[in-house]
């Protein structure tokens, strides 16, 4: 059974829809903010980062990081209705694997961090006079970002073609985080079309749903 330690809305959202997806047994054990915004103090003691999603697995032992928890599942739990030989996840030695790696780590690094210092530009500089051009610069930057993949997207639908991986949940999660979305989506209907396709399945749009996303 694994715990996720997950917030509405949150990174925490593409992993729920994959352990939900996979047919995982888990618990979702939401961390609040406290008031002033800070995370509770004993969440500390389970992630010093203060962040969302954090995993804890059957062996009791705790897990970060969004991207490493996609790949992790997605590899564990192949899902037997979709394409036989790809499942959420293209094995280690198959021709798709470094496409698949390659664009969750380009969702992690680039696309996540963009969000971040749209989300909060404050706690990107110590001074708080610079946030608004951190604001500005990663809306940019998101944009550049989401070209480069709705080029190499092309086609599609799904990042690897006809087949939904644990790629495609990680991307649709954060194409919901878009500052804004409708212009997103009128610049690349094939990211547009990706999204629709993600969130239309069942399952996830139970967790979508519980998340409050679009
Ligand atoms: N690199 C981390 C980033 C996780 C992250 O930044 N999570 C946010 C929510 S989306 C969070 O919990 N931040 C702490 C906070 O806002 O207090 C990952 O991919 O898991």
């Amino acid at each position: 059974m694994f715990k996720l330690y997950a917030r509405p809305n949150a990174g925490s959202a593409a992993v729920e829809a994959l352990l939900a997806e996979c047919g995982a047994a888990f618990e979702i054990i939401d961390i609040l903010r406290e008031p002033d915004g800070t995370v509770p103090r004993s969440f500390l003691q389970i992630n010093p980062r203060g962040e969302v999603p954090t995993l804890r697995l059957a062996d009791n032992s705790i897990m970060t990081e969004s991207a490493a928890m996609m790949i992790y599942l997605a590899d564990l739990h192949p899902a037997a209705d979709l394409h036989p030989a790809a499942g959420l996840a293209p094995a280690a030695t198959s021709p798709l694997r470094p496409r698949y790696l390659r664009w969750m780590l380009y969702f992690a690094t680039a696309v996540y961090m963009a969000d971040l210092r749209m989300y909060y530009p404050a706690r990107h500089s110590t001074d708080a006079g610079h946030a608004a051009a951190i604001k500005a610069k990663a809306i940019e930057d998101m944009e550049r970002d989401y070209d480069i993949f709705a080029e190499a997207l092309d086609e599609g639908p799904f990042i690897l073609g006809p087949s939904m991986s644990a790629v495609d949940i990680y991307a649709a999660m954060l194409v919901s985080w878009a500052p804004d979305v409708e212009r997103l989506f009128a610049r690349h209907g094939n990211i547009k079309r990706l999204y629709e396709l993600v969130a239309a399945r069942p399952v996830i749009a139970k967790v979508w749903a519980r998340n409050k996303m679009p």
